[in-house]
């Protein structure tokens, strides 16, 4: 007898798809069959039975380097999440320079903490890597559980150099952490906002044309360049071009240790939304910008392909008001105002609705975008599929409900979706997190703030051979013991 069964439904994980009851005993999945039974039971009838998702890269209750808050705090994000599929997630905590890690951890720990009605475990943005934090701080965050964190190459308050990124990836690899990336040339972008502010045009479209695609590109190989020399794993987060696309998906042919993650406006919005009148267009900046229809293309063939292995929303949520998009005023420059845009509640139904109902994508690769290629890849050992002795995070989805996206549906603290209009087919209906239900038949039923954090493994390589510089290899390097990790 479990505590909970699951009936009825067609079970879909990464791997195949079948109809069968789950067992849900002490928060785990304890059994699959049929006939199971249980003192509480969830009738999955007509249902797809999925993992529940991972949302593995959202800002919540996250200061800007600039001061500037994200809107959505661990109980409205987590509460959006799970409306949207997702049994856990894993926000940002963001170092600012001047500031300690442990400080920060402890920071988004009490913000997290009695707040978040889904697990969460956090990326670490490291922004000031200082001699203490390499040799200290970024160990102990590996011991509390943080195995992966986010470096800049833009945003003058947030970027590192070369120098310190190879530090950083070093430390990583040494770990067993996996290092992400915000891939774009500062000095291009910087140059263009200069040219175009100079020259008048300020308006929200020239976002996109001062973030050029060759600043990504120039970016995404340059470090791929340092994570080989490194030897060190890294994630390309927010892939928004082909060329970096390219770069992701050569490198990994040659078996680094390189990893690309696209997210859900690029896919389906392009830089046509910056255009709209008045200052709109705000409501659609964000870093990388948007890009054509040729790049969707190209981005959901990667996609296919296996060149992401990590699909997210980049939920950054900055009200269309005086708090967020409009801080600087109803006038301002497009430089001037925060770059992001809410999505944490719509990555799986847009998923679903463009992918696998319109033959993009099979089951397989949606259960794998959700939550089981994140799970892999950040360390959730426990999360991420639906097999026995795993989390019972699970999401039953009506794959045949149809509904209009509207910013009130939503359940994040946002005044707009840059979504409003769009017809989606495919909805979760119920989401439970570790055998709890969290939202049931499209109601909030979760306790406040009953998510758990949970410390994460080191990254699973297994499959990477990863790259030797032929400057690191004592063979052709006239025999110096300067190899990642060697002895000093
Ligand atoms: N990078 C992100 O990952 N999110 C929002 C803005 C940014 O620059
Ligand atoms: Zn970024
Ligand atoms: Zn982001």
């Amino acid at each position: 007898m479990h505590d909970l069964v699951i009936t009825g439904g067609t079970i879909v994980t990464a791997a195949d798809t079948y109809r069968g009851d789950i067992g849900i005993t002490d928060g785990k999945i304890a059994a699959l069959g049929l006939g199971l039974e249980g003192r509480d039971t969830i009738d999955a009838t007509d249902r797809l039975v999925l993992p529940g998702g991972i949302e593995a890269h959202c800002h919540i209750a996250q200061e800007s380097a600039t001061g500037g808050m994200t809107s959505d705090d661990y109980r409205s994000g987590s509460i959006s999440a799970a409306f949207g599929g997702n049994s856990c997630f894993v926000p940002f905590a963001a170092q600012h320079r001047g500031m300690g890690v442990t400080e920060t951890l402890d920071l988004y720990d009490s913000r997290a903490t009695g707040a978040s009605v889904i697990d969460w475990g956090y990326h670490l943005i490291v922004a000031d890597p200082t001699e203490k934090v390499l040799t200290e701080e970024l160990p102990l965050a590996f011991q509390r559980g943080v195995t992966s964190f986010k470096v800049f190459m833009t945003y003058d308050l947030m970027k590192i150099d070369d120098r310190q990124f190879l530090d950083i990836l070093t430390v990583a690899r040494e770990h067993g952490a996996l290092t992400m990336v915000h891939a774009e040339n500062s000095g291009m972008i910087a140059w263009m906002t200069k040219r175009l502010v100079d020259a008048g045009h300020v308006q929200p479209r020239y976002h996109a044309v001062s973030h050029p695609a060759l600043a990504e590109s120039e970016a995404v190989n340059r470090a791929i360049s340092l994570a080989k020399l490194a030897d060190a794993a890294l994630l390309i987060v927010h892939v928004s071009t082909p060329e970096g696309a390219k770069l992701v998906s050569d490198a990994r042919m040659e078996g680094a240790k390189i990893f690309g993650e696209t997210c859900a406006q690029y896919l389906f919005l392009t830089r046509d939304d910056l255009d709209r009148p008045g200052m709109e267009g705000a409501k659609f900046m964000c870093s990388p910008p948007l890009r054509d229809t040729a790049t969707q293309d190209a981005l959901w063939r990667h996609l296919q392909a296996g060149t992401f292995s990590v699909f997210s929303s980049d939920h950054a949520p900055y009200r269309y008001d005086e708090t967020g998009k409009l801080a600087n005023g109803p006038e301002a420059r497009f430089n001037q105002i925060a770059n992001g845009m809410p999505g944490i509640g719509l990555r799986l139904p847009l998923l679903f609705s463009e992918g696998v109902n319109k033959g993009r994508i099979t089951l397989q690769q949606f259960a794998a975008l959700s939550a089981s290629n994140a799970a892999r890849l950040y360390g959730l050992t426990e999360k991420g599929s639906i097999a026995i002795g795993m989390d019972a995070d699970i999401a039953l989805w009506d794959p045949n409900e149809t509904r209009t996206v509207t910013a009130e549906d939503q359940h994040d603290n946002m005044d707009y979706t840059p979504f409003e209009g769009w017809s989606v087919t495919g909805w979760p209906t119920t989401v439970l997190t570790r055998g709890k239900r969290i939202v049931e038949n499209g109601e909030l039923v979760a306790k406040p703030g009953q998510g758990r954090y949970v410390a994460r493994a080191r990254i699973d390589l297994t499959g990477y051979p990863g790259h030797r510089a032929p400057e690191l290899d004592p063979a052709t390097n006239f025999g110096a013991n300067i190899a990642p990790g060697a002895a000093k």
